[in-house]
């Protein structure tokens, strides 16, 4: 396989409804698409990189300028081209891992599209549905949280992750709780805390939360570790796996016993199959994590979180709680799951109209 070109399509996703995070407030999703033009037909790939670097270090014009300027005349350099080989190609760059991933999926999907194979069949899907959760952002009152959930639960959704920060942690989980009862319910702080916090989100303890996600900064695996020691929720890390081996040590030192494998962040589902592989070994439940994709890269995670080992529900949300219009078939929710796509390669197609009228900028790179 060769790459021949690529396009690299800005497209402007509003949300039905604003997300609030410790880290901002996203409205509207500013999506990087990678299509990727080879030898045996075309592929896609959704970048997950937000617009500011606010997540991670990763923004989409970072991801689109590291993409054009050294990722993409690397991989079309590789002669016999797979999916593999794309890691490889880019295994010298530090870092960019969102831009990395995007690349390395549009190849993937032109691979398997051309050998009529799936995305779960490729990666060692184990069931044809997944369990969904939903993560629920910051609210401005308890009140209008507590609608929040009431219809996410009333959709179907089997798990509610709500979003954490200091001023917004224990009475939000409090008052869900009380409305709702033994619903499974975790919680996610995107860093928002520091050591120094363990006695105060030890108050999180009595609300038997399956986990408190990464509560502490990226680097601070250690502070995790002592964290883990004083609160007896468990710690799921999410920001601070980039990578099979991160998870590994991250484990090792009883920083996390759950670990959010969020494919974006690790540089693909090639790595984030071996974050899978590595977690399972050591028994530690892994789950799917997602940045607001479109049906293009919720068809992939979707796929990725029917591995054996993804044994807690994800933030694999149906399209409807993201977006009025998706660009592909939207996602629906069924008795609470998602249908792994079965189709080949992603199983999904954008809607080449429906694309149009969202895209802001095309940029087509010839390569060879
Ligand atoms: O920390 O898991 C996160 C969205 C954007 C960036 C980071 C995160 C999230 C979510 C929503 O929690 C996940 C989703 O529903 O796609
Ligand atoms: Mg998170």
């Amino acid at each position: 396989m060769k790459l021949e070109s690529v396009e690299l399509r800005r497209i402007a996703m509003p949300l039905v409804a604003p997300f609030r995070t410790s880290f901002g407030t996203q409205t509207s999703r500013d999506v990087l698409l990678v299509r990727a033009r080879t030898d045996v037909g075309e592929g896609w790939g959704e970048c997950a990189a937000l617009a500011d670097p606010r997540y991670s270090a990763e923004y989409v014009d970072g991801a689109a300028d590291v993409l054009r300027r050294f990722f993409l005349p690397a991989v079309a350099a590789v002669p016999d081209l797979d999916a593999y080989a794309v890691g490889r190609a880019l295994a010298p760059f530090a870092g960019h891992w969102m831009a990395k991933a995007a690349i390395e999926t549009a190849v993937l999907d032109a691979e398997l599209r051309a050998a009529g194979r799936s995305f779960g069949s490729f990666l060692g899907a184990a069931t044809d549905r997944v369990p969904c959760g939903v993560s629920v952002g910051i609210m401005d009152s308890i009140p209008e949280l507590l609608d929040a959930v009431g219809g996410y639960l009333d959709a179907g959704y089997l798990r509610i992750k709500l979003k954490i920060e200091p001023g917004w942690d224990v009475e939000p989980v409090r008052a869900v709780r009380e409305r709702f009862g033994d619903v499974a319910l975790q919680v996610d702080a995107n860093t928002a805390y520091a050591v120094s916090d363990a006695r105060h989100l030890a108050k999180l303890d009595p609300f038997e939360l399956l986990l408190i996600e990464q509560p502490l900064p990226e680097d601070d695996v250690l502070g995790h570790a002592e964290l883990a020691r004083t609160v007896a929720t468990p710690i799921c890390l999410d920001e601070s796996i980039t990578s099979a081996r991160t998870a590994a040590a991250a484990i090792r030192l009883g920083a996390c016993s759950i670990v959010n494998v969020k494919p974006a962040r690790v540089g693909g589902y090639l790595e984030a199959r071996r974050v899978h592989d590595v977690c399972a070994a050591h028994g530690v439940p892994v789950w799917c994590g997602g940045m607001l994709e479109t049906g293009l890269g919720r068809a992939a995670n979707v796929a990725l979180a029917a591995l054996p080992g993804f044994t807690l529900p994800g933030d694999t949300s149906a399209s409807d709680r993201y977006y009025a219009t998706d660009i592909t078939a939207p996602f629906e929710l069924v008795d609470g799951h998602l249908a792994v796509p079965t189709g080949p390669g992603l199983g999904v197609e954008p809607d080449s109209q429906l694309l149009d009228e969202v895209t802001t900028s095309v940029e087509e790179l010839r390569l060879r």
